[in-house]
């Protein structure tokens, strides 16, 4: 079992140069509130050290408040994210010194952790992977913060494989059966992923890849945003009220379109897939095209019933298998991912863009909150809408074929596309 812990000590060093990485900017840029959805980046920074220290060092650790005062502040549910640069918070350095001196700590939890302890916290380090989960999606967040701050020069920016030819057969068909959805065996899954159960779905059409830009831009060219046929009521009264005609970071010049990456104006690419679109814009589309966005089963089915679509082993070879880890800033052009393709043949299912599922965020059957009731259970009802499969900007050990985002219908700073489905004639 050390192999266990050398694996989770690796990743903690990796998730925290990463942190860091996102944070390797002035004060100014740290502390200043870039948009009302998000937390000032050094709010982010100290959090993800307060949570480690919360779960780690004192809930499985046993140690005392390292410094209890500040607890209220990173605490996600007391203060607003448009509160939070007004609140007492550590400095960038501050933050830097807490959560390194929280991380020391944690690794001599870790040196003494048994992975054969019953303990659910400490069952298969079950605990790390829980805080470094958590450090890897606020590091997605940070990410999205610096993309609303529209700053250049602040990510990291590297090549990926190109497209493929147009698919001979755009959409694949999937036969009706039963499935297992969600999974008991995934270490470090969360609650919301368990228990696993079997699910009957009818057969069913779903895009080979996700929806690209260019599909998209005929959406918008055809007056998709101006005809409330292919809206919801409340999707049509949320684009009259805010008067939105693109994705968010889209601008037009004459009859050229471009889109703002991360402080940089480019032509619009068609052959990637369409990112920064709300769930009423994806559900609006599918419309106009005469079709549907998938359901979370459906989409899960579609993945084959491994922990990625193309198996089990982890991601060693994940350069040529699919977009993730932050190698880019970007989605891959369609194509560009074949080895990545599920048994089904259903491609890029996992990262280059998180996709929208037509599911309401609900508990599986037989749900149990663990190891808090705020992580999952106070979110389930009919509020937010399910993301799959992660995005460029995911990390693989933050994202498998069962694991489930979500976010409200309106949210389009989040790296979020989706792909089509329709049911059988
Ligand atoms: C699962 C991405 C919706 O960012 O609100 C971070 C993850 N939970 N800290 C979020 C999370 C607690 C969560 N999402
Ligand atoms: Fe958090």
């Amino acid at each position: 079992m050390t192999g266990l812990k050398d694996r989770i000590a690796a990743e903690l060093a990796a998730v925290r140069e990463r942190s860091l990485a996102c944070t390797d900017a002035d004060d100014d840029v740290l502390t200043r509130q870039h948009s009302s959805l998000m937390s000032p980046l050094v709010w982010d920074l100290a959090h993800v050290g307060n949570y480690e220290e919360l779960w780690v060092l004192r809930e499985v650790g046993g140690i005392e408040p390292l410094r209890p005062e500040i607890d209220h502040l990173y605490d996600a549910f007391k203060y607003p994210r448009a509160d939070r640069p007004s609140l007492p918070l550590l400095t960038p350095a501050e933050a830097r010194k807490y959560i390194s001196g929280v991380r020391g700590r944690v690794l001599d939890v870790l040196d003494r952790l048994d992975p054969a302890d019953p303990d659910p916290l400490r069952a298969g380090g079950f605990v790390f992977g829980l805080v470094l989960q958590h450090e890897h999606q606020h590091d997605e967040t940070m990410l999205a913060t610096l993309q609303l701050s529209r700053r250049p020069g602040l990510v990291r920016d590297g090549e990926l494989p190109p497209g493929g030819a147009p698919a001979a057969d755009p959409e694949v068909h999937i036969p009706a059966g039963i499935f297992s959805m969600g999974t008991d065996t995934v270490a470090w899954a969360y609650d919301n992923e368990r228990p696993a159960h079997r699910r009957h779905l009818p057969g069913f059409w779903i895009d080979r890849h996700p929806v690209t830009c260019g599909a998209y831009l005929r959406f918008v060219e055809d007056g998709g945003y101006r005809d409330p046929r292919w809206w919801l009521p409340q999707g049509w009264e949320w684009v009259e009220r805010t008067g939105v005609d693109a994705p968010l970071f889209w601008t037009r010049d004459g009859d050229t379109w471009w889109r703002l990456r991360f402080g940089r104006e480019e032509p619009v690419p068609p052959d990637e897939p369409v990112q920064h679109v709300s769930w009423y814009e994806a559900d609006a589309y599918a419309r106009w095209a005469g079709r549907r966005l998938p359901t979370e089963a459906e989409w899960e089915k579609a993945c084959g019933g491994r922990e990625y679509p193309w198996g089990d082993a982890g991601p060693a070879d994940l350069a040529y298998r699919a977009n993730l880890g932050h190698r880019a800033a970007r989605p891959a052009p369609v194509g560009a991912y074949p080895k990545g393709a599920s048994p089904y043949g259903v491609e890029q299912l996992v990262g280059d863009v998180w996709e929208w599922t037509d599911s309401w965020f609900q508990p599986y059957p037989g749900f149990r909150s663990f190891p808090y009731k705020e992580y999952s259970e106070v979110f389930f009802g009919e509020t937010y809408r399910v993301l799959r499969g992660g995005s460029w900007a995911t990390h693989p050990s933050a994202v498998r074929t069962t694991f489930r985002n979500w976010d409200l219908p309106i949210r389009r700073q989040i790296f979020a596309g989706f792909r089509c489905a329709r049911s059988e004639d």
